[in-house]
């Protein structure tokens, strides 16, 4: 699939600092090592109801990641899926009364023009479910060599027992894996599995859903083997990072990487595993089921500019499950005019550690607070003290532009 265009990114003086990130298998802080090409994969939307700013929060998150590891001299190269055929796509479309195909397109067109809008760095490869429903089916195959597949009736399974790590990333209890698997599209109470928590990596076809012929006979790939194939045919295993919101801790990274690690008899699938908060609204996750949305195109059709929306973004941090409130918007735009204020003098106090501290601040898990509290330091004492450096307005103009992804 065509992603969207890539924004400009100023190149900053000096260099950039190694990042660190909270990895959810090991629990704990701990430097990203990519090598001189980095590589991230990033879980993507289902398209209906795109983009809602939960989607619109976690990848801005991962963008900061891209930033960082650019800003640092890495090349990055970036992966995202389409999962444009899956269940709750189809539901929605039938509900509609429309066809599936036409609601996928125009939720990934918004899409598209939403992380356009908000600077999002494009993915190198951005690869819809249905465009690689070949290598997804070979991917099964290669499981099914393992011996770590099996039929019931004529839908196929993956053994987790094929994979001793299985739960280890999440570290989730048994009961709580069941209960996770159930609420979030597994069928931990099928008769005929081998254990309830065994994913689907393909359904055999069902009149009236959407199937491919393959050698495995014909139907439609399960969700997380989608992603184990895509992001392993595009980047590898042992990827540097792969991304979501938490909401996909389980079953959805735990059985990708499982199956990957399998398929490939190698591991690990990602180096780093790493999860975004939850936006809720009055307390409540924003979610496509529960309807309770605000979406980016709703705030930009309002007159809402993108920028605004995304410095109210980065004031939580990433990691934190967290409530959207139109406050947030008032202190953005509120904190844009000041910063707007100071940038453009022609002079200004030194900005070169500004520079480092927002480098600092990102570098440590992604302390956007820090971050923005720099800028804004440089750009209070700019408004009250001023300064006599020629250069700093520019520099700190970039900065922010180069690292938080903000055009002031
Ligand atoms: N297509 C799958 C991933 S392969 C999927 O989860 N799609 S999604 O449209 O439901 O979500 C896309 C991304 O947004 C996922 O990383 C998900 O974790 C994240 N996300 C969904 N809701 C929220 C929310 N309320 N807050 C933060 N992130 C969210
Ligand atoms: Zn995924």
């Amino acid at each position: 699939m065509q992603a969207w265009t890539a924004p400009e990114i100023p190149r900053l003086p000096g260099s950039g600092v190694p990042l660190r990130l909270y990895d959810t298998a090991t629990r704990e802080v701990r430097p990203t090592a990519p090598g001189p090409v980095a590589r991230m994969y990033v879980c993507g939307i289902t398209p209906y109801d795109a983009t809602h700013l939960g989607h619109a929060a976690t990848y801005l998150a991962f963008d900061l990641v891209n930033r960082m590891w650019r800003d640092a001299g890495h090349d990055v190269v970036y992966g995202q899926n389409v999962t444009d055929v899956d269940d709750p796509l189809l539901e929605r479309a039938q509900r509609n009364g429309e066809d599936w195909r036409a609601l996928a397109e125009r939720e990934t067109a918004v899409f598209r023009a939403d992380m356009s809008a908000l600077s999002i760095l494009p993915p190198a490869h951005f690869v819809g479910a249905v465009e690689a429903i070949d290598e997804i089916a070979a991917f099964v195959t290669l499981l099914r060599a393992a011996g770590a597949a099996y039929d019931v009736e004529r839908d196929i399974y993956f053994s987790v027992s094929a994979e001793p790590r299985f739960g280890a990333i999440g570290g989730y209890d048994v009961p709580t894996m069941l209960r996770l698997a159930g609420e979030r599209g597994g069928d931990p109470d099928r008769p005929g599995k081998k254990d309830p928590l065994d994913p689907l990596l393909w359904r055999a076809e069902r009149t009236g859903e959407p199937s491919w012929p393959s050698p495995l006979g014909p139907g439609r790939p399960g969700w997380h083997v989608e992603c184990a194939a895509i992001a392993v045919n595009r980047l590898g295993m042992g990827f540097d990072v792969q991304g979501g919101g938490n909401d996909l801790i389980f079953p959805h990274h735990e059985s990708s990487a499982a199956h990957a690690q399998v398929a490939c008899a190698t591991r690990p699938f990602a180096r780093h595993y790493v999860h975004t908060g939850m936006i809720g609204l009055a307390g409540e996750k924003m979610s496509k089921s529960k309807g309770n949305l605000v979406l980016v195109s709703r705030l930009r059709a309002d007159g809402i500019e993108p920028v605004e929306i995304r410095l109210a973004l980065l004031t939580g941090h990433y990691r934190a499950d967290r409530d959207w409130t139109s406050e947030m918007l008032d202190e953005a735009a509120g904190r844009l005019a000041r910063w707007r204020a100071a940038v453009a003098c022609e002079t200004g106090p030194d900005a070169q550690s500004t520079l480092a501290s927002v480098r600092q601040h990102l570098a440590d898990d992604l302390d956007t607070r820090g971050a923005l509290e720099a800028v804004d330091g440089w750009a209070l004492e700019a408004m009250t003290r001023g300064g006599d450096d020629p250069g700093a307005p520019g520099l700190v103009r970039d900065t922010v532009d180069a690292l938080l992804g903000l055009k002031p």
